[in-house]
């Protein structure tokens, strides 16, 4: 006896979903392991929900002492495959984080933060000052990668740093809303629709 059956499959969905970034680690569920935190002996990362906080509900409070020289607070690198998967990603057009400052006191004659990002292919780095006797305020950092080799990183690393005189006047530092952006065009594109037809043929005696 012969039996002929067919198994039509509608396969694939039309999840339209828009995506503002390909990469967004805006520390909502914590600091990650994506994220080295002990890059100065003297900085302590914490979460905050206070003044600083830029997306969402919380962000990284980054507390450290006076020293000499720059202050690395965070870095993250190709060890985190999801942003580096983003950061290689041919449309990856930048790197942005914001980076507040709590502090009131004025007397910090000079104080600026960097974003800063070296591996294989380079080192490129954006650097923004702080606005003296402003009290608190928010920089937002943009690395413009439509000048940087970005997909032919092999490794590499993003840091973000601090420096100033004197250094101890701008802490804590509260980082939030750090995110791969893509190019506009590919914003929305992510749906995937498709279907498919299988035809299984069986036989029985
Ligand atoms: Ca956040």
């Amino acid at each position: 006896m012969k039996k002929l059956g067919f198994i039509v499959a509608i396969a694939g969905a039309t999840a339209l979903t828009a995506s503002a970034s390909l990469f967004v680690d805006s520390f909502e569920s914590g600091i990650s392991a994506d994220w080295i935190t002990t890059l100065e002996p003297t900085a302590v990362a914490t979460i905050t929900t206070g003044l600083g906080v830029t997306d969402g509900s919380q962000a990284v409070s980054v507390t450290h002492a006076d020293g000499a020289g720059e202050v690395p607070l965070l870095r993250i690198n190709n060890t985190s495959s999801a942003f580096w998967t983003a950061f290689t990603d041919p449309t990856a057009t930048g790197i942005s984080v914001d980076v507040s400052t709590t502090d009131a006191v004025t007397q910090a004659s000079w104080s600026q933060i960097t974003m800063r990002l070296q591996g294989s292919a380079g080192t490129f780095e954006t650097t923004v000052p702080f606005v003296r006797f402003a009290g608190d305020q928010t920089i937002s950092l943009l690395l413009d990668l439509a000048s940087i080799p970005n997909t032919t990183y092999t490794w590499g690393q993003v840091t973000i740093a601090f420096n100033g005189q004197p250094i101890a006047d701008r802490s804590p530092l509260i980082v939030d809303n750090f995110r791969v952006i893509p190019e506009p065009a590919t914003i929305g594109l992510v749906g995937l629709a498709g279907i498919g037809l299988i035809a299984v043929r069986r036989f029985k005696i």
